[in-house]
């Protein structure tokens, strides 16, 4: 396990020239990866001007320099992009805080790399899709970074984590954690166990499609779900996409299927009660109308027509995720609680099964909006 982020969180706050005087530091959002702290800071008029403050995941990033560097280059080609379009580019991308050293990281005494990026104010970042509407915005928003990133040089991007959506991959650790068994927990979950297997299959839908050419690879952010949108306030617009970690090559219909995943229904990711979970038909149509809206024209048929793929796939990659990591005794994703892994697995499962049961009305939707 990490050392708690708070141990050199005053070396770290030294590191930076901040608008104003630091005057706190506080835990900060629902992120599963990183650590994330929102600093406050007085100038000397008197404003109050927060920061996002993060430790990368050590567990999820091996190379904090190269993940630094994608950053960098992402942001730098939006802004560049927003502006000739006229918009308000530290509102519509985020910016990356140098430190004093002119550096775009901080290593700590400990070896933890921090990052700062200004916070964007006035914004509201969700757990869950509060309104059709506001779903909606997200789903314009996310399908406008994958036309805005449609000519980014995707050769100069580092895969920040190896494999990242290979779902075949995936599939292959969870064997793996499961024959290893280490805490002896896969007693408590043979239902989940035995799905997977089930679905085994179905892990290789994307990706021999990526390999028989009918699917292009795209630059893409990898991990859209709700909360990694900032939403106006004024205006109920998706304004920011954030979590920038994982933009690296990959599969549009996953940006597509891991926001609804996560969005297109009425629970909570840990819901206990699976009577909760239920995919919801009129948010994915809802989302699908914006998330084409927002491409505007840049997705091939092709890729329209695995979008129902995408959710599937999405759902069923990340549940495993969950499930091994419940197997390897919680190390990559935060918990809050005991089984919040396994919880978190069975909801994804539950949304899988929905899934299959609405698919032809899933195709129907995307047909409609094509
Ligand atoms: P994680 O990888 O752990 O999910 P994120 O980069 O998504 O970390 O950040 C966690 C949370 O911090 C976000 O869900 C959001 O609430 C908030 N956040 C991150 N960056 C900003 C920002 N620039 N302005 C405002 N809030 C932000
Ligand atoms: C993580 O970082 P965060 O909390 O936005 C994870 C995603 C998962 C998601 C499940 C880098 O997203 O891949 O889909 O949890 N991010 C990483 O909620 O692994
Ligand atoms: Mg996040």
């Amino acid at each position: 396990m990490a050392n708690p982020a708070e141990n050199t969180l005053s070396e770290v706050l030294a590191a930076y020239a901040f608008a104003g005087e630091v005057v706190g530091a506080a835990r900060f959002g629902q992120g599963h990866i990183n650590d994330t702290f929102c600093v406050y800071t007085q100038t000397a008029e008197g404003d109050c001007v927060r920061y996002i403050l993060q430790r990368m995941s050590a567990a999820a990033f091996k190379h904090p320099d190269q993940l630094m560097q994608n950053i960098v280059g992402v942001t730098d080609y939006l802004r560049d992009l927003i502006e000739k379009d006229g918009g308000d580019a530290a509102r519509e991308t985020m910016t990356v805080l140098r430190t004093k050293n002119g550096a775009a990281y901080f290593t700590d005494s400990e070896g933890g790399a921090w990052r700062v990026y200004p916070f964007v104010e006035n914004t509201l970042c969700l757990q869950k899709a509060e309104t059709p509407e506001l779903f909606y915005a997200s789903a314009k928003a996310f399908g406008n970074f994958q036309r805005m990133l449609k000519d980014y040089p995707a050769d100069t991007l580092f895969e920040t984590i190896e494999k990242f959506h290979d779902t075949e991959n995936r599939l292959a650790n969870f064997e793996k954690a499961l024959a290893a068994d280490k805490l002896g927990r896969a007693k408590d979950c043979a239902p989940e166990i035995a799905f997977v297997k089930a679905h085994a299959a179905d892990c290789s839908v994307a990706l021999e499609a990526l390999r028989a050419g009918r699917l292009p690879l795209r630059v893409t952010h990898n991990d859209t779900k709700l909360n990694n949108i900032l939403i106006d306030k004024d205006t109920g617009e998706g304004i920011c996409v954030i979590d920038l970690d994982t933009v690296m090559p990959g599969l549009s219909i996953n940006d597509f299927g891991d926001s609804i995943r996560f969005g297109a229904n009425h629970s909570a990711e840990d819901e206990r009660d699976l009577s909760k979970v239920n995919f919801d038909l009129p948010l994915f149509d809802i989302y699908t109308k914006g998330f084409l809206e927002g491409a505007a024209g840049t997705l091939t048929d092709a890729e329209k027509e695995y979008l129902p793929w995408g959710a599937k796939l999405m759902t069923l990659e990340c549940g495993i995720r969950f499930l091994t990591d419940y197997l390897e005794g919680d190390t990559y994703f935060k918990i809050h609680r005991d089984g919040q892994n396994l919880d978190r697995c069975r909801t994804q499962f539950k949304l899988v099964r929905d899934m299959e049961a609405r698919w032809d009305e899933m195709a129907a939707v995307v047909k409609k909006y094509s």
